[in-house]
């Protein structure tokens, strides 16, 4: 497949595959598909290969055999209960905690960690809230690269540290945020010491297309009103609205549905540029949340995540903590979906969107849940409390399990 990597704000053509900014205008990257050789086909074209992200091969700017853990092909599930409790039409689920290492991430790894073999890089790394760290140690495990990820210090949740260093990564926590952690490995990356696969590397969104293939794959082509994401360095989101606009430059869809993004009140940026009505955003500095993977106050993305929320007719907002738990448990205990807390953000944000009379209650929604529950045991602790303790015998058991109420919401 043949493309070009331009810089997303001035348009120039970008030929170093080094670089992870314009060196013209500083502008973030983006990954220009030539998709003239797919005019003519259809969807079904595709269908011959398992769901998942290669399905959408002809979409990608890697030409060789990918580094696979076969990720993506994730369940969509309908979510009759949890439409019943929040008074909307319908809702559906997109569960990517059910990727190989339990997030989204792996649907840019894939993709980025080929494209570091095709360049012969030998070192990877990222910053990471945590989940971005998982997911590249295991396809650089899988890939034989060495890996350096850099977190913010006491702020990942322990199933993510515990993956990246399972997975053989060299981890560094650092004092500071993910933004201050980001800044230190474009720097290492600008002195060669690693090949960045953050997601300024306009490599890893070309994979997160795939997350917005599959749900339109899933619904056989009848869009959903509204597509809801949880936002924190915002790349998810653009890569989202890439993906519509490429199967709308075929002719495959008409319409776009409308994105949607949510933010945690304490590290909201964007929401805060939405509210005005502005294309640019003002960093938040410190940024605080439960849902420590969207605890991002500079969004390298913030500028592309905008435009896809503006295009598209949709809108952001905020929410809070509390919001957010309860959204949680809500789509453990009403569907049986586990996710963890800034994958709940985006149901939270429906909840509020509904109740303000934001979003209409006759919409088809689509929320994606990004992680696995699993990725943050605590947050789960501090909520659910400890289990009963007692003897081992029926009769100790019975009295245990009819003391106070029997747990629900
Ligand atoms: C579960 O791992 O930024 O808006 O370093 O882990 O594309 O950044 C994680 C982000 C949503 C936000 N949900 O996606 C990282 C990292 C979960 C996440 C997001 C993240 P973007």
């Amino acid at each position: 497949m043949r493309y070009a990597v331009r810089c997303w704000e001035c348009g120039r053509e970008v030929e170093d595959p080094f670089l992870d900014a314009c060196p013209a205008c500083q502008g973030a990257l983006t990954v220009d598909m030539d998709l003239s050789s797919l005019e003519g086909t259809s969807l079904r074209d595709l269908r011959s290969r398992p769901l998942g992200v290669w399905r959408y091969g002809h979409f990608l700017p890697v030409q060789s055999e990918p580094v696979t853990l076969q990720e993506g092909g994730t369940p969509l599930y309908d979510c009759g209960r949890l439409a019943d409790e929040l008074g909307v039409r319908e809702v559906r689920v997109k569960f990517e905690g059910a990727n190989p290492t339990g997030s989204f991430k792996d649907r840019g790894m894939t993709v980025g960690v080929t494209r570091a073999l095709e360049l012969g890089c030998r070192v990877v790394g990222c910053a990471s809230t945590g989940n971005t760290s998982a997911s590249l140690a295991a396809y650089a495990a899988k890939a034989g690269l060495g890996c350096v990820v850099v977190l913010p210090s006491g702020k990942v949740a322990l199933g993510k540290l515990a993956q990246a260093m399972f997975f053989g990564a060299k981890v560094v926590t650092v004092d500071g945020n993910f933004d201050d952690a980001l800044r230190v490995v474009r720097e290492l990356a600008h002195a060669g010491d690693l090949y960045m696969l953050n997601s300024v590397n306009p490599f890893r969104p070309e994979g997160q297309k795939t997350l917005a293939f599959e749900v339109l794959d899933q619904l056989d082509l009848r869009l959903p009103d509204r597509i809801i994401y949880p936002v924190g360095n915002a790349a998810n989101i653009w890569a989202a609205y890439k993906a519509l606009k490429e199967w709308q430059s075929l002719g495959w869809i008409d319409e776009l549905p409308m994105l949607t993004g949510v933010q945690a009140g304490g590290s909201a940026p964007l929401v805060m540029a939405f509210n005005r009505g502005s294309d640019n955003f003002v960093p938040v500095e410190g940024p605080e949340t439960i849902a420590t993977a969207i605890r991002i106050g500079n969004p390298a993305s913030g500028r592309k995540a905008l435009r896809a929320v503006y295009d598209t007719g949709g809108c952001m907002t905020a929410v809070s903590d509390r919001e957010i738990i309860d959204a949680q448990l809500l789509l453990g205990r009403r569907e049986g979906i586990g996710a963890e807390p800034a994958s709940a953000a985006a149901v939270a944000g429906l909840r509020r969107l509904l109740d303000e009379g934001k979003v209409s209650r006759r919409e088809r929604v689509v929320c994606v849940c990004t992680g696995h529950v699993l990725k943050d045991p605590d947050a789960v602790m501090a909520q659910c409390g400890r289990p009963i303790a007692t003897e081992a015998t029926a009769e100790a058991v019975r009295k245990a399990i009819s003391q106070g109420p029997v747990p629900s919401l």
